[in-house]
């Protein structure tokens, strides 16, 4: 409806051209998995599309977020590209007054991950690491193991974040090991 379609303008005039591909690439994916994983698909299609609202915001505007709205401190010393999920999901709470707890952990959640992952935390997280557009080393590998299992996929993204981080020497956020853990419990 309208409302969807003032959104998707806002979303797409927070960030690049480029950016905007990535997230019609992520709604396309995690409508997919909803299918595939019995998600609400209604609910995947919108966070996907608020996911990577505050991708762009410069680091001095997330941070005072993260202060002044008494976000997890710890983020602060952990690398940036973390900021944008959290500071994301505050900030389409404020644009659009979304208040389903859902779709804004789902946000939330998206880059880290945590422990027992929802299932539209684990589809937004997955299509954000699968979507068409996406190439990392291990991609297609995630693909593939996305066709049959969700936890076993979502794994192998965080596995292929851990080893770059550790590539690049910068620490690793706890939730993170601890959404990888969790997911590789739900294992026989
Ligand atoms: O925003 P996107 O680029 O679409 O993807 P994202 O939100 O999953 O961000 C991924 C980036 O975050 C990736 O370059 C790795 C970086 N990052 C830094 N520290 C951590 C981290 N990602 C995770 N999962 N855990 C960390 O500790
Ligand atoms: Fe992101
Ligand atoms: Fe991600
Ligand atoms: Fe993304």
């Amino acid at each position: 409806g309208n409302e969807r379609e003032r959104m998707m303008e806002a979303v797409q005039a927070q960030m690049p051209a480029k950016r905007w591909q990535h997230t019609l690439g992520v709604m396309a994916s995690a409508v997919e998995l909803a299918g595939r994983y019995g998600g609400d698909p209604e609910k995947a299609d919108l966070a996907a599309l608020l996911h990577d609202y505050a991708k762009y915001w410069p680091t001095d505007r997330m941070e005072r977020v993260i202060r002044e709205q008494k976000l997890p401190q710890e983020l602060l010393s952990y690398d940036k590209e973390l900021w944008h999920a959290p500071v994301g999901a505050y900030a389409v709470q404020q644009e659009f007054g979304i208040t389903d707890e859902e779709v804004l952990d789902a946000i939330r959640y998206h880059t880290s991950g945590r422990a027992n992952m929802t299932l539209l935390d684990k589809i937004v997280c997955l299509a954000d690491y699968i979507e068409p557009g996406r190439t990392f080393p291990g991609v297609e590998r995630v693909r593939e193991l996305a066709v049959t299992d969700l936890n076993l996929a979502l794994a192998a993204g965080f596995d292929s974040t851990i080893l770059f981080l550790i590539s690049k020497g910068k620490r690793i956020f706890p939730l993170t090991v601890e959404a990888r853990n969790g997911l590789l419990a739900m294992q026989g």
